[in-house]
């Protein structure tokens, strides 16, 4: 945290100079993969950060707070709830951030199919009362919201940018379609500083377990250490443009640094299957994925999303962003990190460790 202050020899006209102070960010969903990556791109900033968490994660600190462990001696956690507008009211009154990045969601797809209902109730109305507060509050507050490329859905181009049209095919896409709608709202209606990144996947270290990429990585490390013999997954054939969560933090921040707020798709601009992941990640390890990965027809969505692939030019243009990860430097990297947590694979690592798209 960056804050000058005048130490007691200060001279009458130092008064005149003013203060720097450090901004003050508040994060919701800081414990998840997204949020523990922007706290310490923030801190590294000199931003005080703060974030919102349930109460049940202050009480269980050790695995619930663990992708913060890094930071965690820096930022200030609050609990709150998103599903009560009294919750967040009291959250922004204290905080009183000039940034706002709203993460929390329910954010598994396939959980949205077992339950519409929480997950409409949860992701639009933390929305909605987090947009309501900021603007009642502390009006000036750069907001950002998590958008979502499974907005686009069954989508009806490709690639897909800022006006493909939204054909969302879970309630979890609709929850962020709506999300999204709120915050253009606020910007027309209020003059509100919104913004919404539509984010394609991106992926980590810190991944949850039940994303499909980390379920593979995870699932490599395992059989490698002989606790596994395979793994059940289910659509190989859907394709997802696969990113680096650590950048795609960068682009968050870097959309609430512009005069004016706006929409940006966030992508690699490279689209591949959940199979070429597979085929890659047991690859690293000098595995044949046909050997281990089953498919399980309980796991294939009600309605699934084909083929996403984002064209970030908006992005690159306006915000001068780029990505720079590969999507074989990706799988290797979680391979790697999952393998080095159960001690296994290091004399098994196959390719260059070349990480650069450039
Ligand atoms: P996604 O990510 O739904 O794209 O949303 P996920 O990793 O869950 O699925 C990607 C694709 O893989 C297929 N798949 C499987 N998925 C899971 N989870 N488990 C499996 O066993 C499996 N087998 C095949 C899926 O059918 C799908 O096509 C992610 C989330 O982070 C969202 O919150 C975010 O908004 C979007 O990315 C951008």
């Amino acid at each position: 945290m960056l804050k000058l202050e005048f130490s007691s020899r200060a001279r009458p006209w130092d008064e005149m100079v003013p203060t720097i102070m450090s901004k003050r960010a508040l994060i919701t969903g800081i414990t998840g993969q997204d949020g523990s990556y922007l706290a310490e791109f923030l801190l590294s900033k000199g931003y005080e950060v703060h974030g919102a968490v349930r109460r049940v994660a202050l009480e269980d600190p050790e695995h619930r707070l663990l992708r913060l462990s890094a930071a965690r001696n820096q930022i200030l956690l609050h609990a709150a709830s998103l599903e009560s507008f009294a919750s967040v009211y009291q959250l922004v009154a204290k905080v009183q951030p000039e940034e706002c990045y709203h993460l929390a969601a329910q954010s598994f797809v396939s959980y949205s199919f077992d339950d519409e209902f929480s997950t409409l109730n949860t992701n639009i109305n933390g929305t909605h009362f987090l947009l309501s507060a900021v603007k009642d509050l502390v009006p000036k507050c750069r907001f950002y919201f998590a958008g979502s490329s499974e907005m686009f859905g069954k989508a009806e181009q490709l690639p897909q940018t800022e006006h493909t049209p939204f054909h969302p095919r879970s309630s979890y896409g609709i929850s962020k379609v709506c999300g999204f709608e709120l915050t253009r709202n606020y910007r027309e209606a209020y003059g509100m500083h919104a913004s919404s990144g539509i984010l394609f996947n991106h992926e980590s270290p810190r991944r949850g377990y039940e994303f499909v990429t980390r379920k593979i990585t995870a699932a490599v490390a395992r059989i490698v250490a002989g606790k596994s013999r395979n793994v059940q997954l289910g659509n190989l054939d859907a394709q997802r443009d696969w990113g680096h969560a650590r950048e795609y933090v960068r682009a968050m921040w870097m959309m609430l640094q512009q005069p004016e707020p706006d929409d940006y798709v966030v992508a690699t601009g490279e689209t591949h299957s959940v199979r070429e992941f597979a085929e890659l990640a047991f690859s690293h390890v000098g595995l044949d994925y046909t050997k281990y990965v089953e498919t399980d027809s309980n796991l294939f969505r009600p309605a699934e999303v084909n083929l996403l692939l984002g064209d970030y030019t908006k992005a690159r243009t306006k915000l001068g962003w780029t990505p720079s990860t590969t999507f074989g430097a990706l799988v290797r990297e979680m391979v790697e990190a999952d393998c080095r947590a159960l001690s296994v694979g290091r004399d098994m690592f196959q390719g260059a460790a070349t990480g650069s798209m450039a």
